[in-house]
């Protein structure tokens, strides 16, 4: 090599080769990324390329060869660091590096020294790539060709790299649809957009946030405070306190939806357990209840839960705002005295719950770490429903009481596949097998939740505790319409369509003896003041936007996160105001224009509290502004 020329921009191709490919070896080493298929795995490969070409790129603006040299062991650097500080923090987190984390040591407890703990000696081997391009700037020798870097080679160059960027984001979207606006788990980013792209785009999420709630300040929240107010109901008399002092669980019951209880599929019953809850003694059942989330959706229902608030009309608030102040059921009930957790089945950082719930104010976060997964235990997305339960209950026995925990179900999930032995009835017979299936994995999970009621009452832990479920958002698409209409032997309308974001809401309190169907039209949104005041605990100084279901008071106005709504006599939907008895669209269109204002009002309402941060100025033991000193900055 000394004595024969090399090409001008040898080295160049050699820092972005090397970078590459020990970025990949770095990803197969270091972390532990699924891989399901050889799609998956070149796009992994080929990840780190794009942003690789753009950067080392710059050096073609150089024209001396000392500085383009010094510019692209910059970028060597650069990339190492970034590189090699994820490993540092995912052998200690087994989670990637997002911005807020930087900022908020103090959540992690002493991130330095555990980082410290986490770097060996033969890490250096994380620097390959910057021993081979000293290697080559020593070594290669370039010819000094007398055209300067021409300006169209610079295009092609760049032209090249931008190709490489969207053959990537092509990719990446065949493989995982709706990725930036839907999956928001870092490891998916990661996996599909390469660990440089992925920090581009935290940067770009957390800056957008943080201009917006720099520009925030206190006096936005007395307008809102106002609206909030005149729209409170008083907590029912009868049930304030009614489960004063017992255990709270809450299920989440993935992608279930109204119409498949007391209904029948060929002849079967679907949800038998559930069914009978309906009917139940000690239950109270809404079937008039809507789920209201985004594109966030478990993690969007989890909000409306925590914080009654609606989630963001773009993108997940449990990705984009998890540094907020919330004032949430959890922390409120930690403060009774209460120990709170989540348990769930799967990474922690899917929806970025990890971080959300420290914000959240949750004491403890059981996720599949917490597991052990047998043989045949899994399916789907994860470990299956009835062991989970299982294992949730035993950590119960563990937990401190009175505790508030909160299960996440996941093998009713999309695309709804089982194991055989997990089949307890037939498929449906229309032309989507995503509807067919659905059947089959609701079966599953009512039955998932039998086993729930069981273990508890094995364990001991069925009597003092209340047992709240609700389903998080629907589980079939609009794109099975047709199929839809072949079950449930009607068109699917606008009017129908919103009728079937129906999701079942159940607050079961053993001994109670007083159970019956309520009628009540409610959302997601009104479920923590309606659990809050069963808790016998107040909710008149919170900003909120939900309502007690039990509340004489409570206003049959369920507002949908796109802008549909329902309310006592009305359905709107598609611009289209529907008579909610008949299904047709009413005659004079204009009664709903004063519910769509409000409805438009509430939500903006909700979304300059979540994009200003402005709880942050909200003291609400005295529900009063916090003074300049208080305030946090
Ligand atoms: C994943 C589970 C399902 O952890 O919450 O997420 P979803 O796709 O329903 O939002
Ligand atoms: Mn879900």
């Amino acid at each position: 090599m000394k004595n024969k020329e090399c090409p001008k921009h040898s080295v160049l191709a050699i820092a972005v080769i090397a970078t590459w490919l020990t970025t990949y070896v770095v990803y197969k080493t270091a972390f532990s990324i699924t891989i399901d298929n050889a799609l998956q795995e070149f796009i992994l490969f080929l990840n780190p390329l794009s942003l690789l070409l753009f950067a080392y790129g710059g050096a073609l603006f150089f024209k001396s060869k000392k500085a383009r040299n010094r510019y692209i062991l910059a970028i060597a650097v650069v990339t190492s660091v970034i590189l090699y500080g994820n490993v540092a923090f995912y052998r200690f987190f087994t989670d990637f590096i997002t911005l807020p984390v930087l900022f908020q040591t103090d959540n992690f407890g002493d991130l330095g020294n555990s980082a410290a703990a986490s770097i060996y000696w033969t890490d250096i081997l994380y620097f390959a790539d910057i021993i081979i391009i000293l290697l080559a700037m020593r070594f290669v020798k370039e010819k000094q060709s007398a055209v300067k870097s021409a300006a169209t080679h610079r295009k092609a160059y760049f032209v090249l790299s931008a190709a490489v960027l969207f053959f990537n984001l092509g990719l990446a979207e065949a493989e995982r649809p709706q990725l930036l606006t839907r999956s928001f788990d870092r490891e998916m980013l990661v996996k599909n957009l390469g660990m440089y792209n992925y920090h581009l785009y935290d940067v770009y999420i957390q800056s957008k946030s943080q201009a917006q709630r720099a520009l925030a300040d206190g006096s936005e929240l007395t307008e809102v405070t106002n609206y909030v107010r005149s729209n409170q109901a008083e907590p029912s008399e009868e049930m304030y306190g009614a489960a004063e002092g017992r255990n709270l669980i809450v299920v989440t019951l993935e992608s279930l939806q109204t119409f498949v209880l007391n209904n029948e599929m060929n002849g079967e019953t679907i949800t038998p357990f559930m069914n009978e809850l309906t009917q139940d003694e000690d239950t109270i059942y809404f079937p008039n209840f809507y789920h209201q989330t985004g594109l966030g959706k478990t993690s969007d229902s989890e909000f409306l839960l925590e914080t009654g608030m609606y989630p963001l009309s773009g993108g997940a608030v449990f990705f984009t705002h998890s540094g907020n102040t919330f004032n949430s059921m959890a922390e409120k009930m930690g403060n009774e005295g209460y120990t709170t957790n989540v348990q769930h089945a799967n990474t922690k950082s899917f929806w970025n719950r990890d971080m959300m719930y420290e914000s959240l104010g949750i004491d403890k976060f059981y996720d599949i770490q917490s597991y052990t997964v047998g043989e045949g235990q899994a399916v789907n997305w994860g470990m299956k429903d009835i062991p989970f339960f299982e294992q949730s209950v035993d950590h119960m026995t563990e937990m401190q009481q009175p505790f508030y925990t909160r299960l996440l179900s996941l093998t009713n999930h999309h695309p709804f596949t089982l194991d055989e032995e997990d089949k307890f009835i037939e498929e449906f017979d229309s032309n989507s097998g995503t509807l067919n299936r659905y059947f089959q994995t609701v079966r599953y999970l009512d039955e998932a939740v039998k086993t729930l009621f069981d273990d508890l009452k094995e364990q001991g832990l069925y009597e003092n505790s209340i047992i709240v479920m609700y389903g998080d958002h629907y589980g079939i698409s609009d794109n099975h319409n047709e199929a839809m209409a072949q079950y449930l032997g009607k068109e699917i309308t606008p009017y129908e369509s919103a009728q079937l974001q129906k999701v079942p809401f159940f607050v079961h309190i053993p001994g109670y003896e007083k159970g019956y169907v309520d009628e009540e039209i409610g959302g997601q949104v009104d479920m923590r003041s309606t659990i809050l005041h069963l808790m016998g605990m107040e909710t008149e100084k919170d900003i909120q936007f939900g309502g007690d279901l039990f509340s004489e008071e409570h206003e049959e106005f369920v507002i949908f996160r796109d802008g549909r709504f329902v309310t006592d006599e009305y359905v709107y939907a598609a611009n289209v105001c529907y008579d909610i008895e008949t299904g047709e669209p009413v005659e004079d269109q204009s009664v709903c224009d004063p519910y769509a204002e409000r409805a438009l009002e509430e939500l903006q309402y909700s979304e300059s509290i979540i994009n200003g941060d402005l709880l942050r100025f909200y003291e609400e033991e005295n529900g009063q502004l916090k003074t300049l000193d208080e305030q946090q900055p």
